[in-house]
């Protein structure tokens, strides 16, 4: 029987309307307490086209929810100092909550200078020092990034709680690998899996992969995984998102992830497509970080003793 095909697209739009409704009641006010709107900034460097099109995307989903987007366009020569000034702008800005520089950066900008200037409690991105070692210590109000927890909350969503399965994640990258065996490995709701990661130097990956209750592929190169690497009913969740050329595609090129698909889907109990699979989750996963963050810093400053 092929695999059952989770839909991050359906997924991910049930997350929305739960954030919509979720920024309406913070929007308007309560026995005279005045509502609020969480803000999201995103900082955009150069004109690849891949970077674009995600940025835009998450703009127009924040904007869906109720959230307030700013985008702010640079140069692909722009100085790293100019982008620090950028960065604390919105540091010290109030209406904003959660800032996102778009990765890669180009070459001439330090991209942990730019991480490390953001400030933990607006990094919705999870990529700033302090939050990946307060998700690394198993904290569990952490910003963690939001691929990796985006697929923590597809297989809750989807009837694969990794709790006591064995997770298998193919990938060491500080965006998911790392950050997704941090998150499968906490205590409690989303975690308390048993997690090997491997990666490009594993020998025999497909030796380990076979051992996969739930195989998590974050690799960033296609058909790295096909059938005979995965175990009869595995759950297959699959990270990648790869251009190939195809001449015949209306945009001169098609994506496909990082599995096989049409092989691994004879062999999987369930597996994501690309795309539709984890794509969608990581957008509307920014949108629950930002008001994640949002929260978290009205709380604080609630907290502040009045001068
Ligand atoms: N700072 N940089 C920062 N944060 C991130 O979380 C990202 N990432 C990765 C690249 N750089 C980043 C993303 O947003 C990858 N990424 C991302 C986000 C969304 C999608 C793919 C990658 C996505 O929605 N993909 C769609 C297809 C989109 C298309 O047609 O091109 C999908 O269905 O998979």
């Amino acid at each position: 029987m092929p695999a059952t095909i989770i839909s991050g697209t359906e997924v991910a739009r049930t997350l929305r309307a739960e954030l919509k409704e979720k920024v309406a009641r913070r929007a308007s006010s309560h026995n005279g307490t005045p509502g609020w709107i969480p803000g999201l900034a995103t900082v955009l460097v150069g004109d690849d086209p891949a970077s674009r099109a995600y940025v835009g995307m998450k703009n127009r989903a924040a904007a869906e929810v109720g959230i307030h987007s700013r985008q702010i366009n640079l140069p692909a020569d722009v100085s790293e100092d100019e982008l620090l000034g950028v960065v604390e702008g919105l540091n010290a800005d109030p209406d904003i909550h959660g800032i996102l520089v778009q990765l890669p950066l180009p070459r001439h900008i330090d991209e942990e200078a730019i991480l490390e200037a953001i400030l933990p409690e607006k990094d919705v991105d999870g990529f700033h020092p302090v939050n990946v070692g307060r998700l690394a210590v198993g904290a569990d109000d952490v910003l963690a990034p939001c691929t990796p927890k985006g697929v923590v909350d597809l297989l809750l969503r989807s009837g694969h709680d990794p709790a006591g399965k064995h997770v298998v994640v193919v990938g060491r990258s500080n965006i998911v690998g790392r950050p997704m065996a941090s998150l499968l490995l906490r205590r409690g709701r989303g975690g308390d899996a048993t997690v090997t990661v491997a990666h490009s130097r594993t020998p025999d990956l497909g030796a380990v992969t076979r051992l996969a209750d739930i195989l998590v592929v974050a690799v960033g190169r296609p058909d790295t995984v096909t059938a005979d690497m995965v175990r009869e009913g595995a759950v297959v969740i699959d990270v990648g998102v790869n251009r190939v050329d195809d001449p015949s595609a209306p945009r001169g090129y098609r994506l496909v992830g990082d599995v096989d698909f049409e092989g691994v889907r004879e062999v999987a109990g369930a597996l994501t497509p690309v795309p539709g699979g984890v794509g969608p989750m990581t957008i509307a996963t920014l949108l629950a970080n930002t008001v994640q963050a949002a929260e978290a810093i009205r709380a604080r400053s609630e907290q502040e003793v009045p001068a």
